[in-house]
């Protein structure tokens, strides 16, 4: 490849000299580089390569003719002898750095590392008079990049981080070729994971134990995790950008407790808030819509449209939102909108028992808050919403006081034959404690019964 800069200050460029990109650009290696000083375009004797703005304005323009002639000439400049072929014709590309060129990635570098020949037009002062890359634009392929939002005095350091993008992916230039392999097989679209090297010890931090006891896959999991967690802080327009088949399916219990949960379409922010008044229509059709799938087989439509037409209304869910005494309601979002919900309810004396008798029976702690609804919609189903909702209503129900008393314990029934819900309380910390019967629909219902008590927190209001 054939790199050609030009430029007012070629001695910037000086640095392209050391290194792995000299060695490269040394005798017989796969890049030519020239570095070109625009001066040398100029037709009177103060070298002048700038004039004022048209329309005023403070600072001064780099002149189109000056920079025409020159990139006439470097452009016509003979590119190495590649064996170019009626499918693979020879390639030049014109980059030119601009604070308001589309931000370069590794996957324009990756594209231009594939050109025969590249030749960047570093401007100065306010930039290049624009009909400059009009001009190229027109007749070839022409690049605007910025290295990022911030302002730099000219495109010399854009030039700079280019040639060294491009250059180290060139065959012959990195020393380690498996280092490459390696980037591109990498965790695509994620921020890497931190790395670490001897000492063990070094001023109080150590390298983290996992990385030492030479378990591959817990390291891989761990490098994972952390990959995920930088990302999430970082870059969270990388997270959002990833696609499904980029998730898998261990990375969600990673991504629910740093606020993100996994979609069909992919990652979205998933927040777990105190419901509010405005919420009770949206929580009613959520309630709806999830209520059905909650039920057993055996029940008929007629008894499930039925319940829900008398009980999963929006009034019913306004009187929860007005009652923060008995109610606690969380809602559960993903992308902003409400896919989920916890509704518990509390005790109104710290004796108060469980409503139903078979319950009070197996769980014996006062003051006890039921659990009484855990929905999510369909569609979400094993994005960690529901995990995330469970865990902060626990969190919730901490900081609850019943007459002065924090909740001993948090119980719940839910159908004895749905192993995914038994799966799912058993990994939540919750104990079978027993079973009792209910009434939907005029059938008598047989429930499982679990108790926990709630996570520890400090005491908090319920409803914001
Ligand atoms: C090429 C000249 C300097 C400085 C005026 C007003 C807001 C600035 C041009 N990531 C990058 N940042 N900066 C560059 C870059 C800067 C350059 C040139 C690249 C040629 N300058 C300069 C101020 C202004 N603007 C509105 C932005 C213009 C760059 C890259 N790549």
């Amino acid at each position: 490849m054939r790199i050609d800069i030009v430029s007012i200050f070629p001695e910037y460029l000086r640095p392209l000299e050391l290194s792995l990109i000299g060695r490269a650009a040394g005798s017989g290696g796969p890049l030519q580089l020239q570095v070109h000083d625009l001066r040398d375009w100029t037709d009177d004797p103060h070298r002048t390569v700038d004039d004022s703005p048209a329309g005023g304005g403070a600072g001064m323009v780099m002149r189109p003719d000056i920079w025409g002639r020159a990139l006439d000439d470097v452009l016509g400049a003979p590119a190495p002898p590649t064996d170019s072929t009626p499918d693979q014709p020879h390639r030049t590309v014109l980059a030119i750095p601009t604070p308001s060129g589309m931000p370069l990635t590794q996957r324009t570098v990756e594209d231009l590392a594939t050109a025969d020949h590249l030749v960047i037009a570093c401007g100065r002062y306010e930039g290049i008079d624009a009909r400059v890359a009009e001009h190229y634009s027109e007749r070839m392929e022409t690049i605007e990049f910025s290295l990022g939002d911030y302002v730099l005095n000219g495109g010399e350091v854009a030039a700079l981080a280019l040639v060294e993008a491009v250059a180290r992916l060139l065959p012959g230039v990195v020393g380690n070729p498996e280092s490459l392999e390696e980037e591109s097989h990498g965790a695509a679209g994620l921020l890497e994971y931190p790395v670490y090297t001897r000492p063990i010890q070094w001023r109080g931090h150590e390298v983290p134990e996992v990385l030492l006891g030479g378990h591959h896959a817990r390291i891989a999991r761990w490098r994972r995790d952390r990959a995920l967690e930088r990302t999430a802080a970082r870059r969270p327009d990388l997270l959002a950008a990833l696609a499904p088949e980029q998730v898998y399916p261990d990375d969600r219990g990673t991504l629910a407790p740093l606020g993100w949960g996994v979609t069909a379409t992919g990652p979205v922010p998933l927040r777990v808030r105190p419901a509010r008044p405005d919420d009770a229509a949206r929580l009613s059709s959520v309630a709806s819509a999830t209520f059905p799938l909650a039920c057993p087989p055996e029940l008929d439509a007629e008894a499930i449209a039925e319940f829900i037409a008398a009980h999963l209304t929006r009034e019913r869910f306004e009187e929860y939102l007005a009652d923060s005494e008995r109610y606690l309601v969380l809602a559960g979002e993903m992308g902003g909108e409400i896919a989920g919900y916890t509704l518990s309810v509390l005790p109104r004396s710290a004796g108060e028992a469980p409503y139903a008798a078979d319950v009070a029976e197996v769980v014996g702690e006062r003051p006890a808050a039921e659990l009484s609804k855990i929905y999510v919609l369909p569609e979400y189903h094993g994005s960690g919403l529901a995990r995330t909702l469970l865990t902060e209503t626990l969190r919730v129900l901490g900081g609850v006081r019943i007459e002065g008393e924090p909740l001993a314990v948090v119980w719940l029934g839910t159908n004895a034959r749905n192993r995914r819900a038994q799966k799912f309380y058993a990994a939540a910390g919750f104990e079978r404690r027993g079973r009792r019967t209910f009434q939907v629909g005029g059938r008598e219902m047989n429930d499982a019964v679990w108790a926990r008590p709630p996570l520890e927190s400090a005491p908090r209001a319920v409803a914001d």
